[in-house]
């Protein structure tokens, strides 16, 4: 059976967790926090969390998990059928991942974590993730999911990044630079935490931000 490595605080974790629930893949969790440590390194290159456990051996990088669990679980497909439709959906998600995500991640520190970022990362990072968001824009189509009328990888991604990039950017900025740049956003939401698999993701992920958190919980 595959092994999820992680911890349900992750976006990261949390889309391939819900990629392996609505595929109906069999899985199990085992929580592990990002580290240095030789026993994590042998099996996620930077230290980084989510990865998985195969048969075949370990696989890090969520979008390359999450190929690989359409590739090795066809039965319920989360990419359409079509290559070029494929592909903008591959497409949306990379922009989302490049251009936004790992951006808005600089604030996450101080955002969450109780760190501190320097008021010139926040100046830098404001109007890198707006121009990142308006390009998403160009490609999402919330029909009502973000690349079609269909539920799709794109949604495992889009649906588990905005909330974290939302909450960071009201925290440091005092605006929610998603809601501003998504008018269809609060829909889409709704939408997708609709879905059993999405619900049972969103309720992992209270208990383990209770856990670790506590009082301070984001
Ligand atoms: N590109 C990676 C990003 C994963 C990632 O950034 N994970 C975070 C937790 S959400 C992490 O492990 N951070 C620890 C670190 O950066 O050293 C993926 O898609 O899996």
């Amino acid at each position: 059976m595959l092994t999820l490595h992680g911890s349900a605080i992750s976006n990261y974790y949390n889309k391939i967790k819900l990629a392996l629930l609505e595929k109906g893949i069999e899985f199990r969790e085992e929580w592990t926090m990002p580290s240095q440590e030789a026993a994590v390194l042998a099996k996620s290159p930077l230290g980084k969390i989510p990865f998985i456990e195969t048969e075949h051996g370990c696989l890090s990088e969520s979008q390359a998990i999450l190929e690989y669990l359409e590739d090795a679980y066809p039965a319920k497909p989360l990419y359409p059928a079509d290559p070029y439709a494929r592909a903008k959906c591959r497409e949306l998600i990379l922009h989302l991942e490049l251009n936004v995500e790992l951006i808005a991640r600089r604030l996450y520190l101080e955002a969450f974590f109780g760190g501190k970022v320097s008021e010139a990362t926040k100046a830098e990072v404001k109007p890198k993730v707006e121009a990142g968001l308006k390009g998403l824009m160009r490609l999402a189509q919330f029909k009502p999911y973000v690349c079609s009328d269909n539920f799709s990888a794109a949604d495992c991604a889009a649906w588990l990044h905005f909330t974290p990039i939302g909450l960071a950017t009201s925290r440091i900025y005092g605006e929610d630079l998603v809601a501003a740049q998504v008018p269809a956003l609060a829909d889409y939401l709704a939408v997708i935490a609709a879905r059993p698999a999405a619900q049972k993701v969103a309720a992992d992920r209270a208990q383990a931000l209770e856990a670790f958190f506590g009082a301070r919980k984001p």
